[in-house]
């Protein structure tokens, strides 16, 4: 099984104005002259990690990572306002112009394999080709089955904890119930909420559960933004038209994009149906299911096969 290449530094990084309210952080590593990259981080409200640039071959990539609004280095911090998927796609070509990069490979996972099919059907010249992990397209069925009831069956000892701030009474819809408690004047309730929701996702997120949680999740920053901005754009539905809309636009304008689609069999936090339908909405794309793995992009099984998606289209495009 192949590793995550070693971790390498930053070489350069800025914040781009992209509108009176809001500052991007960007970042830029590996081979200056290489293939470019733009990496798309999850959540939407995760933020980038120093370990998304460890996906790439540095000899051979110029890696791009950006923090997306209110998260990460992105300011202002947790920031709701101007924040919906349409200025983010926005953002990611003001960036690209900002570079000076004409094409560039798209890479992400979870909210970014979201984010990376919004912008390659918007922006398909630009696109050289996808790779996309634990797919998601924040249908009806999909927020019901995370945060309401479904993946509650597998994890009920974890479930437990996340309604816990909402009252019985306010249980029947609990998207909503957290999105007053994230978006209302009560900082400590806000506070409690948010951990609880982020907590919830670290808790399933590996195939290992709840004993494997990350260490971000339950930090009080990183908690606020990550649960707002996820909370802000499910209540919006992805500020898609319809449910079916991106797998539409997916089969009408990616039929000339490759794709790369890497996806745990046991994703308890999107599961593997969205994958299997965007697979059959765009043939030029390869579904890869990892066996014994859930969603995050550091299982062993996800990382092999990302590496290598990523060592075929260097060799492809490079
Ligand atoms: N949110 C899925 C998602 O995009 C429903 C996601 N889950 N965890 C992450 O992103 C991070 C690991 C980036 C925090």
């Amino acid at each position: 099984m192949l590793k995550l290449y070693a971790p390498i530094d930053v070489r350069r990084s800025g914040f781009l104005r992209v509108s009176d309210l809001h500052e991007i952080y960007w970042e830029e590593s590996g081979n200056p002259n290489g293939l470019p990259v733009i990496g798309l981080h999850g959540g939407p409200g995760g933020g980038s990690s120093p370990e998304m640039r460890r996906f790439f071959d540095p000899a051979i990539y110029r890696i791009i990572l950006m923090d997306q609004r209110g998260c990460g280095k992105s300011t202002p911090h947790s920031e709701l306002q101007e924040n919906d998927t349409w200025a983010l796609v926005n953002d990611i070509e003001l960036v690209r112009e900002h570079l000076d990069i004409e094409k560039w490979i798209v890479f992400g996972g979870s909210w970014g394999s979201t984010l990376s099919l919004a912008y390659a059907v918007k922006h398909t010249d630009r696109a050289l080709g996808l790779i996309l992990r634990g797919i998601f397209l924040i249908s009806r069925a999909e927020i019901q089955w995370f945060y309401q009831t479904g993946a509650s069956r597998l994890f009920p000892d974890a479930y437990d904890r996340y309604i816990a701030p909402i009252p019985e009474a306010e249980r029947g819809d609990l998207l909503n119930a957290f999105h007053r408690r994230l978006t209302g004047d009560n900082y400590a309730a806000r506070i409690e909420a948010a951990k609880a929701w982020a907590c919830w996702e670290g808790e399933t997120i590996t195939i290992q559960g709840p004993t494997s949680r990350p260490k971000r999740f339950e930090e009080d920053d990183f908690a606020d933004a990550f649960a707002r901005i996820e909370c802000h754009y499910f209540v919006n539905k992805g500020f898609f038209e319809s449910d079916g809309w991106l797998l539409d636009q997916a089969a009408a304008k990616l039929r000339n994009t490759p794709g790369i689609i890497v996806h745990g069999r046991y994703d308890v936090v999107t599961p593997l149906s969205s994958a299997w339908a965007l697979k059959k909405a765009w043939p030029n794309a390869d579904l890869h299911i990892i066996p014994g793995a859930g969603h995050s992009s550091l299982e062993p099984g996800i990382v092999d096969k990302l590496i290598r998606a990523t060592r075929d289209f260097g060799r492809r495009f490079g």
